[in-house]
């Protein structure tokens, strides 16, 4: 790690995100923005069609379906560690895509990711995200805005109310990582160029994922996943209950994994 953790997760405290520095290399980094490209080009995904998402950004949901070459981002330890510290150890993955700002786009309006669960704020993390910059994050070409402190304020952002913000500047390989009550939004590409990154997002093992893993990941695909990985995409169960199915978690049930202990397993006399 490019500093102590507890730095880090100080910062996640105080103002509600961090950046991790050379989390991985810029070789991987373009070869990943090549891996996109081509599956923009095989999925004819073009920009999107609507003001949050952007008319001149390319987004490409469910990753872990598409291709291998984003399996390891989920378990990157450096960055989940940091989301166990504001999760817990039995997060899941809530969405795995990217987002590639293109020359023109405008800044999309501030929001906090958690915004749409009912909840009287502040509360307790429902949801801790990451950005990683595949490219270098500059305020020219749209790194992400945050507005400091802003995951401890009592309400969420007025949208497309003018809110004071610094870009999350950083180079290709760090990784921006956030807890989901913060106020932020991708910045305006004022360049000729992309900016392009992935976002990371996880949720609490006890809250709706924002994208179906279960349903959107061939289990065939799912099949061949270490076990941290079902377990991060939903195919294990929270604190031993929630998930389950007949008392067995989905991996039990689908795959033969029998390292998972039930809550119901506590109470055994025999
Ligand atoms: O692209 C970015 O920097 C942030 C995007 C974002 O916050 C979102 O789409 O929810």
């Amino acid at each position: 790690m490019d500093r102590p953790f507890a730095e880090h997760t100080a910062e996640l405290e105080r103002d509600g995100y961090t950046i991790l520095h050379g989390v991985f290399d810029r070789g991987r980094a373009a070869a990943l923005v090549d891996e996109l490209g081509g599956l923009a080009a095989r999925l004819g995904i073009g920009h999107g069609t609507n003001g949050f998402e952007g008319y001149s950004t390319v987004r490409i949901y469910n990753l872990l379906a598409h291709s291998a070459a984003f399996r390891s981002i989920p378990t990157e330890p450096a960055v989940l560690g940091l989301v166990h510290h504001v999760l817990d150890a039995e997060c899941l993955i809530s969405s795995l895509s990217s987002i590639a700002i293109g020359p023109g786009e405008v800044a999309q309006p501030i929001h906090a990711d958690d915004q749409v669960m009912p909840l009287p704020k502040p509360h307790v993390a429902t949801v801790c995200n990451s950005m990683w910059a595949l490219t270098d994050f500059t305020e020219a070409n749209g790194a992400t805005r945050v507005v400091p402190g802003s995951h401890t304020a009592d309400r969420d952002p007025e949208y497309r109310a003018d809110h004071d913000s610094v870009p999350a500047e950083m180079p290709a390989g760090s990784v921006l990582v956030w807890h989901g009550s913060l106020w932020h939004g991708g910045g305006a590409n004022h360049t000729t160029t992309t900016r392009v990154g992935i976002a990371m997002n996880y949720c609490a093992g006890w809250v709706r994922q924002q994208e179906n893993q279960q349903l959107g990941i061939p289990l065939d695909i799912v099949r061949t996943f270490d076990r941290r990985l079902q377990k991060l995409c939903g195919f294990g169960v929270y604190r031993g209950l929630i998930g389950h199915i007949d008392q067995q978690t989905p991996a039990q049930r689908l795959f033969g994994d029998s390292s998972s202990r039930m809550l119901w397993d506590l109470d055994r006399q025999d």
